[in-house]
């Protein structure tokens, strides 16, 4: 078995529902044991053009799968609702999983990079997880309050 954590994001839609099925899809895949949900928290759009606030928040999931296995789950389950992505890579969508840790590994594949390349440096990410696991330790990047501290 295997911790990992997945990031919740949603500005289309009714968010909160869509964040909920979504968790409880999880929840129902075989390899895949949803082990605490964060609170979910409406947040500023980061990095973007102009676009409707978030609904963020990060689950922690006990897994018999592969990193990999775990990763097309998640882009099943976003497909399965609905996901809309408009004007591209960053523009809003209806949902976002995105797998931010992998037990300690760290994984820099073409398809996969674990942990996840921006989960330092957003707060939006970094708040849900140390409400998930106070001290937990991003490999290469340091203790999760200490990144939030270093977070504007
Ligand atoms: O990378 C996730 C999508 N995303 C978000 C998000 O989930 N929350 C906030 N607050 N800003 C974001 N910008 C992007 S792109």
């Amino acid at each position: 078995m295997t911790r990992a954590y997945v990031a919740l994001g949603a500005n289309l839609g009714d968010r909160e529902r869509t964040l909920q099925a979504a968790v409880a899809a999880l929840g129902e895949e075989d390899g895949i044991e949803v082990v605490a949900v964060s609170t979910l928290r409406e947040t500023e759009p980061v990095g973007v053009g102009e676009q409707p606030r978030y609904l963020n928040g990060a689950v922690a999931l006990e897994t018999t799968l592969t990193a990999r296995e775990l990763l097309e789950r998640l882009l099943a389950v976003e497909q399965r609702f609905g996901r809309v992505r408009i004007a591209g890579e960053h523009g809003p969508r209806t949902l976002d999983l995105d797998l931010l840790l992998y037990g300690d590994d760290v994984i820099d594949d073409p398809e996969l990079t674990v942990p996840h390349p921006r989960l330092h440096e957003r707060r939006f990410v970094l708040e849900p997880l140390a409400e998930l696991a106070p001290g937990l330790v991003i490999p290469g990047r340091g203790e999760v309050e200490s990144l939030l501290a270093g977070v504007h």
